[in-house]
């Protein structure tokens, strides 16, 4: 039987060299040999598509194989993301999330929603290239505390810029979290956000911080 490490890197080269059905039997292995399907998810699915962004940005990739790593990606997600285990005594909260008006990126975000999924929280998936009022009218209609958005190019991150203003200006209850590759701390302060998370690995409990403020703020 292969080993973890092993089977890391088959998940790994299988996105980098868009190989699906390696990564179908690799993520299908990982999960007769008892191994934690998280861990594969982050340190092989997601390890391997940091390899392709290089690859991109060195012009040895361009967007058909990014596309193909992409479903190799997401063939291994669909394996592995039935069987990570919801944490037990999450908070109870709802987070509307998505990825910015004209940007399709949306592989980080499904990492995050997993994230917030998985630790209790009732998460309303906008999809990608979502319209800027639609997270308002999503924030309105579910009434949820947080908003988290994402953005993966410079200029779709403006977007959020606008969205904030718009929910600040119905509701200013509502906590806002940025994310994604060119947005920063500073980036999401300037904007007016309300928290920051920089992976998918640290989403929630800067999501659980920004709700604890929300509810202290509102005792006042
Ligand atoms: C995959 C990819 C694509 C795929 C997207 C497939 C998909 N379904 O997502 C395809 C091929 C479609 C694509 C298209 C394009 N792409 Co592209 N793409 C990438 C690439 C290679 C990888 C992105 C990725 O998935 N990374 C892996 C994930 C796991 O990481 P992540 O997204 O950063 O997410 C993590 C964190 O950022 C964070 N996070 C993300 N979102 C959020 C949200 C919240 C709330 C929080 C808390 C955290 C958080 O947590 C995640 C997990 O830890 C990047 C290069 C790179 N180095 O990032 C370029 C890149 C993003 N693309 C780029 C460009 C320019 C394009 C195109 C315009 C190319 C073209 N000429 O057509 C189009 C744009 C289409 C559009 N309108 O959106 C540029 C953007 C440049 C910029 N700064 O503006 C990049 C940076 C490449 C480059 N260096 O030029 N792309």
């Amino acid at each position: 039987m292969a080993t973890k490490e092993e089977i890391l890197e088959l998940l790994k080269d299988g996105v980098i060299n868009y190989k699906e059905d390696q990564v179908k039997e690799a993520s299908q292995a990982s999960l007769d040999a008892g191994l934690v399907p998280l861990e594969m998810i982050m340190d092989g699915l997601a390890a391997g598509m940091e390899v392709v962004g290089q690859l991109y940005e060195r012009h040895e990739y361009f967007v058909p194989e990014v596309l193909m790593c992409a479903d190799a990606l997401y063939a291994g997600l669909a394996i592995l993301r039935p069987h990570v285990p919801k944490v037990a005594g999450g908070v109870n909260a709802q987070v509307v999330i998505g990825s910015i008006q004209g940007d399709v990126h949306d592989i980080g975000k499904n990492l995050v929603k997993m994230m917030f999924d998985v630790a209790g929280w009732d998460v309303h998936d906008l999809g990608r290239d979502v319209p800027l009022e639609k997270f308002v009218e999503e924030q309105m209609r579910t009434d949820s505390e947080v908003v988290a958005m994402s953005a993966m190019m410079t200029t779709t991150m403006l977007g959020m810029k606008k969205v904030i203003k718009m929910i600040k200006e119905k509701n200013p209850n509502v906590a806002i979290m940025l994310g994604g590759a060119p947005v920063t701390k500073d980036v999401a302060n300037l904007f007016g956000a309300d928290g920051y998370a920089e992976s998918a690995g640290n989403a929630v409990a800067e999501g659980i911080r920004m709700i604890a403020r929300l509810r202290e703020m509102q005792k006042k």
